[in-house]
């Protein structure tokens, strides 16, 4: 008999509602809610394979230990977790607990108890060597923040917006910031129905920017010296905010001052973009009204320079008094989030960098963004004192996604102890010592919680009303499986190392929700996915229980809120022109010739697509069409170069080479390489290139490069040189 279940896909982080045919007891087809008030029926294709991802053959169903001989065995999860925690704490009395670090990636926030959990162990054992994705994706925002003080009101909401500009992003594929997460194309149709303009910069004509009102499409790593030229215009033409930056705003000054040098013609040029354009875009931006800039991974992973990138997105904001003002009603006062106060008033900035935890390498040390997980490789090769030898990688693929693979490779072999956690044997889980096998979404509750608390991560993200969905656990595991929620393993390993744990509320590693102190855990009985959902979400604005009744995604509003006038005698101020902000503009301004070496005239730059969510997804059976990352490149460039598309190319950069199959791309700009991240098996697998597609890591170095605050190298924008392969 078939039954049909609501649940929220969690394949990617757009949380998706959709409707699941579940026969007995297996799941066969997905569907979207068609009168979801938000989503409006919107599924992509991953979401659609949900069930060929539940039965997939590959799928561990067992956890596996590796052998001696570097075969794997399948091992009962609960004796595996065991001996993880006699390993453990081994090395903990041997080494102290930075020996110990834990990384989590794309698939930690899948369930929400997996981060707090994670989060209460590491605190039991005492480590600081807490590292996330966050670090390789848009470390610069949250450091930026710290930079220029938060205001105590939400930005201007989407639905509002007159004009959003987007800087490197595209949701209408990624499903990502700059546009709600929740059928992004649907929103951007009505807010273009009523008005708004889109403005796009982006060196490829995406498929958002096809709908740009502008479309800037310059050379890549620009952005800083663009977003200088846009601010050049509207200070100079005095387009700002004038009341709100006197009242609210430090720096001003230092920022006129520096941004002197970058005349929209110089930029223009440098760029090479049309300067009425440029001029236009920044005009348009400061007089439309309402909306937001607002960045996605384009410009972080372009070189050094991305915190200052991702200041310059804030200081254009704040400059427009792009934040709600006292009155003004919250278009989202959150739903599973605790109640928000909002106030028109800025906090001021606070330490962004350079504190807590110092790593052994590149004088980085714990920040706004956390732990640089591009130094952790060489933590964990670097001998002496304060060496990581033990690795816990949770829902996340180092070898697939972190820069330098090679370096990558070699770390994962020195461990004493390499867990994973992992739906596959990924390319990580082939050199783990022990890969837990953990349910899939469909076999746990979901909630909305994530992907509300994204609107505090930067501007751009999050739901635009109060929106609010709680599913429960529709499926069992498949027959005969051995499977562990990934927060079991750290409950598990505390409770054999008798180590209490103290859950704090809310997700964790997206934002700090503060609130009361931590929950305290009965570490005699275990306690179940809903269960920890309830603690976690206990202060939620909404309560779980009516978020519960409502069976399916609601917009719940609540009673209205409005933002609170200043507090009397306020005196906080957002910083516009931090001192090394501003020092950083002037190195900008006169660029050092590093000219790339030569004979490397093209530059590999960044891309999704929709048939891939990092190293995920390639396998599902209706992606397969392709199962290698294409090297898109323009036609005339390809023709330049002898080669057609379909033709092999080798793609060399000064620190690795790769093969890329090459495809005609008119919507890139010239000169460039575009190429999906995370492609490719372990390293010397690269022959392979026409079944797992090649890994862009293979290009890059994490100790060139990178941003001072946030330790991330450039992982885009690499100088190579293309050649036609003869293998
Ligand atoms: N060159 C280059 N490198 C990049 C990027 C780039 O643009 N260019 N992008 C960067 C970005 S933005 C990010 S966020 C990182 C991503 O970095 P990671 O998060 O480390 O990489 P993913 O490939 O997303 O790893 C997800 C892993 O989780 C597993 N998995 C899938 N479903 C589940 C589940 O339900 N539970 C569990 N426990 N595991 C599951 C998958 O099999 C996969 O092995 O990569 C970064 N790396
Ligand atoms: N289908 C799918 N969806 C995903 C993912 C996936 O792998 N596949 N990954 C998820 C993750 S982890 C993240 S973080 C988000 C990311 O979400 P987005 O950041 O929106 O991801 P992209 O679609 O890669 O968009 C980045 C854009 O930056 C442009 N770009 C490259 N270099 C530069 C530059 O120097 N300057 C400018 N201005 N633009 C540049 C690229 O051409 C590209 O269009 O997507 C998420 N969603
Ligand atoms: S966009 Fe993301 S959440 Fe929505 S169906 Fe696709 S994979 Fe699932
Ligand atoms: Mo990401």
């Amino acid at each position: 008999m078939v039954r049909t279940h609501p649940s929220i896909c969690r394949f990617c982080h757009a949380g998706c509602p959709i409707l699941v045919d579940v026969a007995d007891g297996r799941p066969v087809r997905v569907v979207g809610v068609k009168d979801d008030p938000m989503y409006h029926g919107f599924t992509c294709e991953k979401g659609r394979q949900l069930p060929e991802q539940w039965a997939h053959p590959d799928r561990l169903l067992q956890s596996r230990k590796r052998m001696p001989d570097g075969s794997y065995r399948p091992i009962p999860s609960a004796q595996a977790i065991e001996e993880i925690a006699t390993k453990v704490s081994e090395i903990l009395e041997r080494h102290g607990p930075r020996a110990v670090a834990t990384y989590t990636g794309t698939y930690s926030a899948a369930h929400p108890a997996t981060h707090p959990m994670l989060t209460a162990w590491m605190d039991a054992i005492g480590s600081p060597m807490r590292f996330t994705s966050n670090t390789i994706d848009q470390p610069g925002k949250s450091v930026a923040l710290a930079l220029h003080g938060t205001w105590g009101a939400p930005p201007h909401g989407f639905a509002e917006a007159d004009t959003q500009l987007l800087i490197g992003a595209n949701p209408v594929v990624a499903i990502s910031g700059g546009l709600p997460t929740a059928n992004p194309a649907w929103h951007l149709k009505r807010a273009r129905d009523r008005g708004m303009k889109l403005l796009v910069i982006d060196p490829r004509r995406t498929e958002v920017a096809a709908a740009a009102h502008i479309h800037l499409q310059p050379r890549p790593g620009e952005d800083p010296a663009i977003l200088a030229a846009v601010l050049h215009v509207i200070t100079r033409e005095g387009l700002h905010d004038k009341a709100f930056v006197d009242e609210n705003v430090a720096g001003y000054d230092a920022l006129y001052r520096a941004l002197e040098p970058f005349t929209p013609g110089l930029v223009a040029r440098r760029a090479d973009v049309p300067v009425d354009d440029l001029v236009r875009l920044a005009r348009t931006f400061a007089t439309s009204g309402r909306g937001v800039a607002c960045a996605g991974t384009g410009p972080s992973m372009a070189g050094p320079g991305s915190t200052l990138f991702e200041y310059l997105v804030l200081a254009l904001n704040t400059l427009g008094g792009r934040w709600l003002r006292a009155g003004e009603p919250m278009w989202n006062p959150g739903v599973l989030l605790p109640p928000l106060s909002a106030k028109a008033q800025a906090t001021p900035p606070w330490q962004a960098y350079g504190y807590g935890e110092k790593l052994r390498v590149r004088d980085l040390a714990d920040a706004a963004c956390g732990l640089s997980t591009a130094a952790l490789a060489d933590e964990i090769l670097m001998e002496g004192e304060g060496k990581v030898r033990a690795l816990f990688s949770v829902g996340g693929n180092p070898v697939a996604a972190w820069p330098d693979q090679n370096k990558t490779w070699a770390a994962m072999q020195a461990l004493d102890l390499n867990v994973t956690i992992d739906i596959k044997m990924s390319a990580t889980a082939k050199v783990a010592d022990y890969v837990i096998a953990p349910t899939l979404p469909l076999e746990v509750p979901g909630t909305t919680l994530l992907n509300e608390s994204l609107f505090y991560y930067a501007t751009g993200f999050g739901y635009p009303e109060p929106y609010g969905n709680y599913t429960p656990a529709i499926v069992s595991p498949p027959a005969g499986s051995d499977v562990v929620e990934d927060w079991e393993l750290f409950y598990g390993m505390a409770r054999q190392m008798g180590l209490g744990l103290v859950l704090q509320p809310g997700i964790g590693g997206v934002a700090d929700l503060g609130g009361d102190a931590g929950i305290p855990l009965d570490m005699q009985r275990r306690p179940d996915a809903d269960e920890l959902i309830e603690l976690l979400m206990r202060d939620s604005r909404i309560p779980l229980d009516e978020v519960k009744r409502e069976r399916g995604g609601r917009i719940l509003p609540g009673e209205p809120v409005r933002v609170a006038p200043r507090d009397p005698g306020w005196t906080g101020r957002l910083d516009v022109g931090n001192t090394e902000m501003m020092r950083e503009l002037d190195a900008l301004a006169t660029p050092q010739a590093v000219a790339a070496p030569a004979g490397y005239d093209f530059r590999m730059i960044c891309r999704r697509v929709v048939g891939a969510l990092n190293s995920s997804g390639r396998d599902l059976p209706r992606m397969q069409r392709k199962p290698w990352n294409p090297a898109f490149m323009h036609p005339r460039d390809l023709e330049a170069l002898g080669l057609a598309p379909g033709d092999v190319a080798e793609i060399r950069s000064e620190h690795g080479s790769i093969l890329g199959v090459v495809e005609a791309d008119r919507s890139l700009r010239r000169g460039l390489v575009s190429m999906s991240h995370s492609f490719g098996d372990v390293p010397g697998t690269g022959k392979d290139f026409r079944r797992v597609g090649s890994n862009t890591s293979q290009l890059t170095r994490v100790d060139a490069d990178y941003d001072r605050y946030t330790g991330m190298p450039r992982m885009s924008n690499v100088p190579v040189r293309v050649t036609p392969y003869e293998g």
